[in-house]
């Protein structure tokens, strides 16, 4: 069954979200990579056998990947770097997918930016 779109929670620059608190450790997560600027861990509804969460520890205005600008450039690109080390690491070597839920229209439901590590089975296309 597909998710509905609902109206997005945008937080304002100094409110957490869920991601926060768990880079801060007061939600506990299955960690599978962290370093002083990203951390990746399991999915709490995971999608296929590998799903995995990464996602830069400080916002910074970046609720998604529209509100990227250069002076993001930086940790966006150590964002895919690690995005592919972790996909070496996790064995995905047939193939996964790396997803950014963008807006209502993507079934984004947290506002602080966050790249989907899927893979472990055929995965179809087009996605839903
Ligand atoms: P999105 O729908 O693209 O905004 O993805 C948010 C993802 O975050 C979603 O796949 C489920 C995951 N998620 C939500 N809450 C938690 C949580 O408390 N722990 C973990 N590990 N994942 C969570």
């Amino acid at each position: 069954e597909q998710k509905k779109a609902l109206n997005p929670i945008i937080p304002k620059d100094h409110e957490d979200t869920l991601f926060d608190k768990i880079v801060r450790k007061q939600i506990p997560a299955n960690i599978v990579y962290e370093d002083d600027l990203v951390l990746a861990f399991r999915d709490i509804s995971p999608q296929a056998p590998t799903h995995i969460v990464l996602i830069p520890k400080i916002r910074n205005g970046l609720i998604n990947i529209s509100a990227a600008e250069e002076r993001h450039k930086e940790i966006l690109g150590h964002l895919l770097i690690k995005a592919a080390e972790i996909a070496k690491k996790e064995k995905l070597d047939d193939g996964w997918r790396l997803v950014a839920n963008n807006g209502v229209n993507a079934c984004q439901s947290v506002y602080h930016l966050h790249f989907h590590i899927i893979g472990g089975r055929p995965l179809g296309w087009p996605p839903g």
